[in-house]
């Protein structure tokens, strides 16, 4: 598919057509990996951060209600998550200044820990620098994940305020180089035009990203975009399909941080093959778009998720069978 035909779809309202680009897609899925669905644990460990994205209700200048996990704490929601039948963990977290301007000791031995638990690891540290990276990759991460969000760069300009294009695109590359799976990411509804988000889609083909992931927009309370309406879904919805229909192996997370467990089934029928921010209830521990929803209420757990699998003839699948995949 070229970039026309990509901004084609996603400017088509023809129903019939669009079904059909959501048979087509989920169609891959089936057909790479049959019925299984991957599950990733959602482990944001701080919610402290230097910088002041638009979008984002953890922005420096947002006054919230703050925590940062201790390394046993980290460990044992980790443990959580693995018992519970997740494949891997996502170890997210805000630029909090205890790390990013001191040292990441802490976060490499929770990788290394998590290692010899047997689970698959991804870090979401934000950007840092090269050594750090070598180190992470050292201790056993297997995925680094860090998003452009948008590939239009004064687009970027304007959402993450203050940070440079070209530092962000570096070190994904650099995790890419020194070896680990990179996931590279956009948002929907943030002021793209379908052109920008062809040139996203081809871009992450171009990087060799391993996981691909469109999440759309959820305004924030107190942030400079609290007033931009969040986009109807659909747009997301084209872009997982035509994720999977560019890139039929890649790894497409159906997030549960943007319309909670409810939004689950259309995102797997576009394509998804792969759920994300599953988080233990009462754990203290947030999202990111959707920092509460569903999550005390036991609603993104490995259970719930599985039980709305199950309607759609589909399940997690075993660790064994995610090594494989990967
Ligand atoms: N702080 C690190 C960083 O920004 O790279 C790690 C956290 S990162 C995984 C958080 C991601 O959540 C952002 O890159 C963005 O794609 C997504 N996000 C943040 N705020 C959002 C919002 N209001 N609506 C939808 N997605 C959002
Ligand atoms: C998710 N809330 O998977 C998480 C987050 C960070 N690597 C991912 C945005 O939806
Ligand atoms: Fe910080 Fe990440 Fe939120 Fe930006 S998206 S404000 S870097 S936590």
């Amino acid at each position: 598919m070229n970039k026309e035909e990509i901004v084609r779809i996603l400017k088509c309202d023809d129903e019939k057509e669009i079904k059909a680009l959501f048979e087509r897609a989920s169609g891959i899925r089936r057909q790479v990996q049959g019925d299984k669905i991957f599950a990733y644990g959602f482990v944001y460990f701080t919610t402290y951060c230097r910088n002041n994205c638009n979008f984002c209700y953890f922005r420096r200048s947002n006054d919230i209600g703050r925590y940062r996990k201790t390394e046993e704490e980290v460990l044992a929601l980790s443990k959580a998550l693995v018992d519970s039948g997740v494949n891997l963990i996502d170890l997210t977290m805000g630029e909090d200044p205890l790390y990013h301007s001191e040292e990441f000791e802490t976060v490499l031995r929770i990788i290394r820990k998590l290692k010899e638990m047997g689970t698959s690891v991804m870090i979401s540290p934000g950007v840092v620098p090269d050594e750090i990276i070598d180190r992470f990759k050292e201790a056993g991460a297997d995925i680094f994940a860090l998003y452009q969000e948008t590939h239009n760069r004064e687009l970027f300009r304007k959402l993450r305020k203050d940070q440079d294009y070209d530092e962000r695109m570096h070190a994904k590359l650099h995790a890419r180089d020194c070896g680990m799976f990179i996931e590279e990411g956009i948002l929907s509804g943030v002021g793209e035009t379908p052109e920008d988000v062809a040139d996203s889609l081809l871009t992450m083909g171009e990087i060799g990203a391993r996981q691909v992931r469109v999440m759309s927009f959820v305004p924030q309370p107190g942030s400079p975009m609290e007033n931009v309406r969040t986009p109807d879904r659909m747009e997301e919805l084209k872009i997982i399909a035509l994720m999977r229909i560019l890139y039929p192996d890649a790894l497409i997370p159906a997030s549960l941080d943007v319309d909670g467990i409810a939004g689950l089934k259309d995102r797997i029928d576009a394509g998804a093959n792969l759920i994300t921010s599953i988080i233990p209830p009462k754990s203290g521990l947030m999202g990111v778009a959707n920092s509460v929803m569903d999550v005390d209420e036991g609603g993104r757990t490995v259970e719930e998720a599985s039980e709305i699998l199950r309607s759609m003839g589909l399940r997690i699948a075993t660790d064994k069978e995610f090594k494989e995949f990967l």
